[in-house]
């Protein structure tokens, strides 16, 4: 990377005014900072073909994990799936430039090294991981997302199980295990498996749902640092340094936030419609 910044921004889910906004307030300078998303580009927000042709305009100046609202776009596209009531993706639909959006959305993986010690993944590290495991279980995801066959992935990535990670899973259980994990996970419940429907803040969570920064990694070194978005319940708060949430909720009225990440200051811009 040259001497610029790097920038870790959340969920922009669509939100191109609320980026703009906040690519102004950094200062960002495309030919020598870094932008860096933790995934749901897309979905709800006013403008997701200008959010997507904007960062793919970034060139090497950008890049991202996919989350599960990237993942369901791709679904859509394959007619594998509706749009979500709550989307707003018609125009990146019918754009004439949708086949190289999605080409361009596809050769991100679930999580990528950013630096020697900080690792984005769109929900989370599932807490029997290693970093280095994380990646490597990614990279199983990406070769099946960049094979020709990849609507097949698409179509057999929906459900929620199998609930807790084993290394022997092979197949399309292996792959969906890695996809909900990486994009989907919040809590572990009572069980230790993962759960899919609770999405609160963890003080209003059932008796003993743990989220997943919060079960004890004893794979994870000390120096390594989570960055993560998804949970806008958390409104970024992990109470641990080493896992940054970076959902602040911009697409439910809050804010849109990005860490610098040599001074790990985070700028952030008000939801305005
Ligand atoms: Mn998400």
């Amino acid at each position: 990377m040259s001497n610029g910044q790097t920038w870790v921004v959340g969920d922009i889910q669509g939100c191109y005014d609320g980026l703009c906004r906040l690519l102004d307030k950094i200062k960002f300078e495309p030919h020598k900072d870094q932008l860096v998303a933790v995934g749901d580009l897309v979905a709800r927000g006013e403008d997701s073909l200008a959010t997507l042709r904007l960062l793919k305009s970034l060139g090497n100046s950008f890049t991202t994990v996919l989350g599960n609202h990237d993942l369901h776009l791709l679904a859509v596209v394959h007619h594998i799936k509706k749009v979500k009531k709550s989307d707003n993706l018609s125009n990146l639909l019918k754009a004439s430039d949708l086949p190289e959006l999605v080409n361009w959305m596809r050769s991100f993986g679930l999580a990528k090294a950013i630096s020697d010690n900080h690792t984005i993944v769109h929900a989370g590290l599932y807490p029997h991981w290693s970093v280095s495991e994380l990646l490597r279980y990614s990279k199983e995801v990406s070769a099946a997302l960049q094979a020709d066959d990849y609507p097949m992935l698409l179509e057999q990535m929906y459900g929620n199980g199998p609930a807790q990670w084993d290394e022997s899973l092979s197949g399309i259980d292996r792959l969906r295990f890695i996809i909900n994990a990486c994009t989907r996970m919040r809590f572990l419940n009572p069980q230790g498996q993962l759960d899919f429907e609770v999405k609160t803040h963890p003080d209003s969570a059932p008796p003993n749902f743990t989220p997943w920064f919060n079960v004890k990694n004893s794979k994870l070194t000390k120096d390594q640092k989570i960055l993560f978005g998804h949970w806008a319940a958390l409104r970024g708060e992990t109470g641990k340094k080493q896992f940054c949430g970076l959902d602040t909720g911009y697409v439910w009225g809050q804010n849109l936030s990005a860490i610098n990440l040599s001074s790990e200051k985070i700028t952030s811009v008000f939801f305005s419609s």
